[in-house]
């Protein structure tokens, strides 16, 4: 399907008047963006280094619907009504201090891993939490693959069912985004973490796709240990999970996905590991819990960062 910008205007005429940013225009995030853009949005992309010039020229969508467009793309964020953070968490700080320089209007994490809302908090006024499972991979600058519909959640961190997080799902179900606001998305931003503590370690070391975690025997007992250690916790929490049987969902749901951990690694770039496993592994040890699997993986995933 591919659109062009006067097709798009007709699609959905009152969108125009949102202005919505991304900040952190990777792969995730130019997937979202483009989407919202092709449906009306007015769209701002924040981005750096080499993706940045690539989207000042062009984005290119490919995959599950066929898209080039003429977006405006910058280096620092600009005044938005819905900001969504989608820079891997490392970068979370810097992110929201530029934040704070501007009115990014609500600002809404749509990250991997564990504190990002936190983070963000402190330096910007409305924040709420996200968990997405739209699955998008950068082909090259300015150009993303949209690998796989999923299945997005927003929320206060409080559980408070606020305008804020109404308006927000309703912004992306116009983009045609399957979306909805929840009550429950601290546990639902635990549970990602945990599916993602035991996908996206084994996967990068191993090397595989995340459908191997299930159907190599070895691979799924460490799993299932990395499961156990994150239920424990999440229990002691006050969130009941069935860990074992999320992630053999989510493996097998997304066999074909390379994980963002194993793309991170093979690019010899930075992981997210300090907010999957790290997060688990601390919280765990706050309340007295041991998680050996989840700190064994931890270590390994840092010694390949620093070699
Ligand atoms: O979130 C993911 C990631 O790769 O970071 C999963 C769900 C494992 C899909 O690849």
């Amino acid at each position: 399907m591919a659109f062009s910008r006067r097709q798009v205007n007709i699609l959905c005429a009152d969108c125009s008047s949102m202005r919505v940013q991304i900040m952190g225009a990777g792969a995730l995030g130019s997937l979202v963006g483009a989407l919202m853009q092709l449906s009306g949005f007015d769209v701002i992309f924040v981005a750096r280094g080499k993706q940045l010039s690539a989207l000042k020229n062009r984005l290119r969508v490919s995959g599950l619907i066929e898209a080039e467009l003429d977006v405006h793309a910058v280096a620092k964020p600009e005044n938005a009504d819905i900001t969504f953070v989608t820079v891997k968490a490392y970068d979370t700080e810097e992110a929201a201090k530029k934040l704070a320089e501007v009115d990014p209007g609500i600002v809404c994490s749509l990250q991997n891993g564990v504190g990002n809302e936190e983070i963000l908090q402190k330096y910007c006024d409305k924040v709420l939490g996200g968990v997405t499972s739209y699955a998008a991979n950068l082909a090259d600058y300015g150009h993303v693959v949209y690998a796989g519909e999923g299945l997005t959640y927003v929320g206060e961190l409080d559980g408070r069912m606020s305008d804020e997080a109404f308006k927000v799902a309703e912004a992306l179900r116009r983009a045609g985004i399957k979306a909805e606001a929840v009550s429950d998305i601290q546990f639902r931003i635990w549970a990602k973490a945990v599916v993602n503590a035991a996908i996206n370690p084994i996967t990068a070391l191993c090397k595989v796709r995340n459908g191997m975690v299930v159907e190599n025997d070895n691979l799924w007992k460490v799993a299932r240990s990395v499961a156990e250690e994150g239920r424990k916790v999440m229990l002691k929490m006050g969130y009941d999970f069935d860990a074992v049987s999320e992630i053999k969902r989510v493996a097998e749901m997304t066999a074909k996905n390379r994980s963002s951990m194993l793309q991170d690694v093979e690019k010899g770039k930075r992981t997210e590991i300090d907010f999957i496993n790290g997060a688990i592994v601390e919280k765990g040890r706050e309340m007295g819990i041991d998680c050996p699997v989840n700190e064994t993986l931890l270590h390994l995933i840092k010694g390949i960062e620093r070699g």
